[in-house]
């Protein structure tokens, strides 16, 4: 829904007449709710200039209204392989199509968010950049592209686009990059994290389970911070101290020597295992490796799709160091690594029910690969290396594309597969707290009944209340052949269909790679054959429901 932020409404002096005159737009289009919450501040700053601006969902926006527009001001994600997210698919299919408008007229900026370990890197933004300037239209201010990283990089773009706006536009000169208002409340986030302490610790799958999954709850007592269901938490965790330690043997380095890190300096172990990702290798590290070393192995990897593909899974940058060895400075290792980026964890909690905790619910990653026990960072960090009263550092990542229905009646459909189960536990405490009407039904899939049934108890009480109407459990081990979630929802087929009709919202979470993909397909075949509908009315009436965000998924 697009929404106006209305200079009226600003508590503010009255905005010089030019100002109004402004005509601006910020479009935003994302997999998780991050571009939406760029575009929020970035309406919200504009506000307090006096400033209106529309906002919209790329997948709301008609861009053809482009040809009208006179400012706007973008802000997009890519996926996967370079792809658009799917909010974003119809608006890049328009602009870089054959059939796009001159426009000659418009004023544009683009913020591209991404991820750098892929190696398309901001794709989707540079495509709509490039487009928009093939279009004949004038940039504001160059594209920025932001990685995993992004909030220092955003707000550098928001402040130089305030500024252009000024410039470009005589009459709103008043217009300064964005103050911080000192009166306002501590704002936590990525760059000043809130230290949680631990409260509780919880391992919640069974003795006999392959899986080790924890329930943490934490203390946000005094930080004033406030979370809804459906928002995740971002945990800034550390490495696992033995890599650090190899990584250094490996190399000969002395630990206490100082790197420097964007001006600050760290003793080398202290900047291994608090600064920079060390347990997963990403493409561009593998590229800066190749060109440091001149190794032609590397580079070869780095070339070859299928070689960085099988390279990307369970390595990291002890892999490179011990396999491809070279000799290197604490400086130079350091200038090849990223910053370590924080851990977003869906919160299993509904403010409401559990006052100023949160709860996360937390697989710890272990595996072996060549020989070598490896562990993810940030599970292991709050499974092993912090203990009850411990403090962690967090913040909330808001996820305005994950929300309850906001009629209370709606009946809701949640189907999570392991820890996916996280945020239905929030969605089902708010819904007891707001005595909410609509019915509700939980899918959750896990390995075996015994071991792996997480918030068991819970789940049955909540039956017993009737604050849970339905539950159907798929435990793909308890027999020979594999039932998933999606073989659940096809057995209940006619049913989930008749919800649909019913106005029902449908939830997804768990992972991005197979389970979410099994499920959409399953979704679409029920609504294909209980509707009577063609494969293509089937793909519309899905794309109406995640239109009307009546399907809404959060995957990772
Ligand atoms: P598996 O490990 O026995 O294959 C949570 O991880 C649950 O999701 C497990 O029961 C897991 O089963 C299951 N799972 C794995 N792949 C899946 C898929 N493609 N679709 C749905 N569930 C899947």
């Amino acid at each position: 829904l697009a929404s106006v932020v209305s200079a009226s409404q600003a508590a503010v002096a009255a905005p010089p007449a030019s100002a109004a005159a402004l005509k601006l737009t910020i479009l935003y289009g994302s997999h998780t709710g991050r571009s939406e919450g760029i575009a929020q501040k970035l309406a919200g700053v504009l506000e307090q200039k006096s400033i209106s601006a529309t906002v919209a969902a790329m997948d709301d926006y008609n861009p053809k209204q482009l040809e009208k527009e006179e400012n706007v001001l973008i802000v997009v994600s890519t996926h996967g392989e370079g792809e658009p997210p799917e909010m974003a698919e119809d608006f890049h299919r328009f602009v870089t199509g054959k059939r796009a408008p001159k426009l000659p007229n418009l004023k544009f900026s683009v913020l591209a968010l991404g991820d750098r370990s892929y190696k398309l890197f901001c794709k989707t933004g540079l495509d709509i950049d490039h487009a928009l300037k093939k279009a004949g239209a004038t940039e504001l201010f160059p594209i920025v592209t932001c990685d995993v990283d992004y909030e220092d990089d955003a707000n550098t773009w928001i402040e130089a686009v305030l500024e252009k706006l000024a410039t470009s536009q005589p009459g709103t000169a008043a217009l300064a990059p964005a103050a911080t208002s000192e009166n306002q409340a501590v704002i936590y986030n990525q760059k000043n994290p809130f230290r949680a302490a631990v409260i509780d610790k919880v391992k919640i799958t069974g003795r006999d389970s392959d899986k080790e999954v924890y329930h943490v709850e934490l203390d946000l007592a005094g930080s004033g911070i406030a979370y809804q269901p459906g928002d995740s938490l971002g945990v800034l965790a550390d490495n696992p101290p033995a890599l650090v330690d190899q990584i250094i043997e490996t190399l000969k380095l002395n630990p206490e020597q100082n790197v420097a890190i964007k001006k600050t300096e760290f003793p080398l172990r202290v900047a291994l295992r608090h600064q920079v990702e060390i347990t997963l290798i990403t493409r561009d590290v593998i590229q800066k490796y190749a060109e440091k070393t001149a190794n032609a192995k590397v580079a070869e990897i780095v070339e070859n799709d299928a070689l960085l593909d099988q390279y990307l899974w369970g390595h990291d940058i002890l892999d490179l160091l011990v396999e491809f060895p070279a000799e290197l400075t604490a400086q130079e290792l350091i200038d090849l690594l990223r910053p370590l980026p924080p851990r977003l964890y869906s919160i299993s909690s509904s403010q409401e029910a559990v006052g100023d905790e949160v709860h996360i619910t937390v697989a710890t990653v272990r595996y072996q690969n060549k020989g070598r026990d490896r562990e993810g960072a940030a599970s292991t960090y709050l499974a092993d290396r912090i203990e009850i009263d411990g403090e962690v550092p967090v913040y909330i990542e808001r996820n305005p594309s994950f929300r309850l229905p906001e009629n209370e009646e709606t009946p809701i459909i949640m189907v999570g597969a392991g820890t996916g189960i996280a945020p239905f536990r929030a969605f089902v405490q708010h819904s007891e707290q707001q005595k909410r009407s609509g019915k509700s039904w939980l899918f959750f899939g896990e390995r075996t009944f015994h071991s792996d049934f997480l918030y068991q108890i819970e789940w049955q009480k909540f039956l017993k209340k009737g604050v849970l109407n339905k539950i159907d459990l798929a435990f793909s081990r308890d027999q020979e052949q594999k039932i998933y979630v999606q073989h659940r929802l096809a057995e209940q087929q006619k049913e989930i269909f008749e919800w649909l009709q019913n106005g029902a919202s449908f939830y997804l979470c768990g992972d991005m790679k197979q389970m979410a993909k099994d499920v959409q397909k399953t979704l679409l075949e029920i609504i294909q054959t209980q509707g009577g509908l063609t494969e293509e009315q089937a793909r519309d009436y899905f794309k109406k429901l995640k239109k009307e965000k009546r399907f809404q998924a959060d995957v990772y």
